[in-house]
């Protein structure tokens, strides 16, 4: 299974990586993790990216396809992948759809996490309190928003207008939108 993750931040969409990483028996990539590992690394790229996701802004499409390059060059991506954080705008949504037709590969669903901004400003709310994530800021938050409705929310349409978008529920308990998701990628068919 090739899964593409996507919704605003705090949707859901890392907690739910992590389960269907087990259920589908496949590598959960996130975008977001690989760039968290180079800023605690301190690696020149992770100092590039540091400041930029304090801010809540988008890292250079450059780095993001070299990472993910990078990532896909593994021997474990063959078996399938789920994609946590990417694309984030038009450019990575042809970039990715570029990179998989090298490696002869398609994604089999784009599942969106539909959650409304008041409950995802609480769950980050929340966040921030149990783990201090520096783009978990009330300011930090609000800007992400900005840039989701901005930048990403066109690749939803984008998808949507391609016939590869599932839609889902993100609000309810852990496994009540794990449970949906699962349903969704079973029955394969577009809500969207
Ligand atoms: P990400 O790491 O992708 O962070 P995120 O959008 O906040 O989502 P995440 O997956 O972590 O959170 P989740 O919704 O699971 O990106 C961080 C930054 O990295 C970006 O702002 C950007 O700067 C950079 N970046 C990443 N990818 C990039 C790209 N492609 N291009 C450019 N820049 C990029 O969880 C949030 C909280 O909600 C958690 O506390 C969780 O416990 C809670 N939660 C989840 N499900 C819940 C539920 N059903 N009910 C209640 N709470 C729930």
């Amino acid at each position: 299974m090739r899964l593409v993750l996507l919704g605003a931040p705090g949707s859901g969409k890392g907690t739910q990586a992590t389960r269907l990483k087990e259920h589908l028996q496949v590598p959960h990539i996130s975008t977001g993790d690989l760039l968290r590992a180079e800023v605690a690394a301190g690696t020149p790229l992770g100092l590039q990216a540091k400041e930029v996701m304090a801010r809540g802004d988008l890292v250079s499409d450059e780095i993001l396809l070299g990472m993910l390059k990078e990532r896909f060059s593994r021997e474990d991506t063959q078996a399938g992948f789920i994609l946590d954080g990417y694309p984030r705008n038009l450019a990575q949504a042809a970039a990715l759809d570029e990179l998989l037709a090298s490696l002869g590969q398609k994604f089999d669903a784009a599942v969106q996490l539909v959650v409304d901004n008041e409950q995802i400003i609480e769950r980050l709310a929340g966040r921030a309190k149990a783990e201090g994530r520096a783009d978990d800021t009330p300011e930090s938050v609000r800007h992400r928003l900005n840039v989701y409705d901005e930048k990403t929310a066109p690749v939803i349409d984008f998808y949507r207008q391609h016939g590869q978008l599932t839609v889902v529920d993100g609000v309810g308990s852990l496994d009540e939108v794990f449970a949906r998701i699962v349903e969704a990628i079973q029955a394969g068919h577009e809500v969207g």
